[in-house]
């Protein structure tokens, strides 16, 4: 009797303990996601030495940093919709549309479906609170508006969040703050501001990226008051058009030598003009090569605002260390794609090339991330769901999407790389970038009937077009460009938006 008694004792001990051990297992980690909006790896730890992004690189050495991050489409909406849906761009469609969350046919339903549509959908089913602070989805705040302000302002991922705390500060509205300048102005409140830069802000919180930290800051501390596991959103607007930073960030970029190099114009149907960059007002002669004074200013306004939007992420993530919570959170630092700097004689993002697809990522995933790790391995933007699954094991599993990418576990943890190729869309490209090689192929009516090949390991701004030449490379990576663009589903066109 006594044997068996101590042996439902034991019993009992052991199927406590499981459920204990399952429980812990499951929604592991809170979740930190910064993203920031149209960051190129123009910082200290991807080794660009301005020494104006001092929190970033402080962060990175407490993470792995991935310097050969590729984003699915180098334009905000589309961007997002691959890294929040998990769906490659060959199976949403979704190759330019800054509006495909929520309009067309990869528009996400508001019914409430039998399985998640986003992840911040999964993790808030699975019993996170999710908070969504900026531009995380496409619009500001994560509701539709036009940037008039007119619309209904439904959520733009729909079921997503919790709760879509942006402060709006003296702009008022979502598409105010993201547009907006020193003083409450803003390029949509219809007094025809439209400078290219503005740096005459006091404080950080004189401009909108300080209000977003200051909002951050203030969910953080409910989320340790309340003992919340949490996925938090935020989206920082800087350095996106147009500039606008604090006045130190501009003088701080003073003492620089900024770069006031001419770049060669590449010979590509993918050039463009740069028309968004073009039409704001701007203090010097808009020419086309721009002069070298307005090179070098035009980059120093960027770097100012990179520099400001560095200190904000600062503030946020001493706050986690602050409250103690951060090693249980994994925190996600990422760029919705890159940008040209004049490379390829080109200022902007939208293209296919080096600059645009290549964007920061820099995950620190507490107990499995190796500190420090700079990594080469090729990483999506696509791959950020399945890793988050992966890692915090939420305990709703369903998506309604098969999710296209690979969790970068493996890469975070130093075992082994998860893909030999990295593929970017835009409009009718597809671009498959290999450890040493980009091909532009683009594709028309299912056919490739235009190849660009590009050998980046001496230079990632290289123009010269090696397809003729190196046609084996062409062939090796043609085999990459998924199937189904030239066998008959093809991938629709993107919508004109915005
Ligand atoms: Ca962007």
């Amino acid at each position: 009797m006594r044997a068996t008694w101590s042996c439902l004792v034991f019993l009992l001990a052991c199927s406590s303990f499981h459920s204990q051990g399952r429980a812990a297992e499951q929604n592991r980690y809170n979740v930190l996601f910064i993203a920031i909006d149209d960051l190129r790896p123009e910082l200290g730890c991807y080794g660009v030495n301005h020494g104006q992004s001092k929190s970033l690189d402080e962060f990175a050495k407490t993470a792995v940093v991935f310097d050969r991050h590729y984003v699915q489409v180098a334009t905000c909406g589309a961007s997002r919709y691959a890294l929040l849906t998990g769906r490659s761009p060959a199976t949403s469609g979704v190759t330019r549309s800054n509006g495909a969350l929520y309009s067309g046919k990869s528009a996400l339903s508001h019914d409430k479906l039998p399985q998640a549509q986003s992840m911040p959908e999964l993790f808030r089913r699975s019993g996170y609170r999710t908070v969504c602070i900026g531009k995380i989805s496409h619009t500001a705040d994560g509701r539709v508006f036009a940037y008039n302000g007119k619309g209904d302002g439904r959520d733009e991922v729909p079921h997503a969040w919790d709760s879509l705390p942006t402060p709006f500060g003296s702009w008022k509205r979502g598409w105010g703050i993201f547009f907006g300048y020193s003083g409450g102005r803003s390029r949509e409140d219809g007094g025809g501001h439209k400078d290219l830069m503005d740096f005459q802000a006091e404080k950080d919180e004189d401009l909108p990226d300080g209000l977003l930290a200051q909002e951050a800051i203030s969910q953080l501390r409910g989320f340790k008051e309340k003992k919340e596991r949490f996925f938090l959103g935020l989206g920082f607007f800087k350095p996106h058009l147009p500039f606008v930073a604090p006045k130190q960030d501009w003088e701080a970029l003073a003492k620089e030598d900024v770069d006031g190099s001419l770049s060669p114009k590449i010979d590509s149907p993918y050039w463009h003009g740069g028309g968004e960059f073009y039409k704001y007002n701007a203090p010097y002669e808009k020419t086309r090569p721009l002069s070298v004074e307005a090179r070098k200013t035009a980059r120093r306004a960027y770097l100012a605002c990179v520099r400001y939007a560095d200190r904000q992420v600062g503030k946020v993530l001493s706050e986690l260390d602050r409250l103690g919570i951060a090693d249980n959170t994994i925190v996600i630092l990422w760029g919705d794609h890159g940008w040209h700097l004049g490379e390829q004689q080109i200022w902007a993002k939208h293209t296919p090339f080096e600059r645009a697809n290549r964007s920061v990522l820099m995950v620190r995933a507490p107990g499995v991330s190796l500190p420090g790790l700079k990594t080469g391995d090729l990483a999506e933007t696509i791959d950020l769901f399945p890793t988050l699954t992966d890692l915090c094991q939420p305990t709703f599993k369903k998506t309604r999407f098969a999710l296209d990418g690979k969790s970068l576990k493996p890469v975070l943890s130093g075992e082994a790389a998860v893909r030999d190729t990295a593929i970017s869309y835009w409009g009718d490209a597809v671009s498959v970038r290999s450890q040493t090689h980009r091909l532009i192929a683009k594709i028309q009516k299912k056919k490739i009937v235009r190849t660009e090949l590009y050998d980046l390991s001496k230079s990632q701004d290289s123009i010269e077009n090696l397809a003729e030449s190196e046609k084996e490379t062409v062939a090796r990576l043609v085999k990459k460009i998924p199937a189904k663009l030239l066998a008959g589903e093809g991938m629709r066109s993107g919508f004109a938006a915005p």
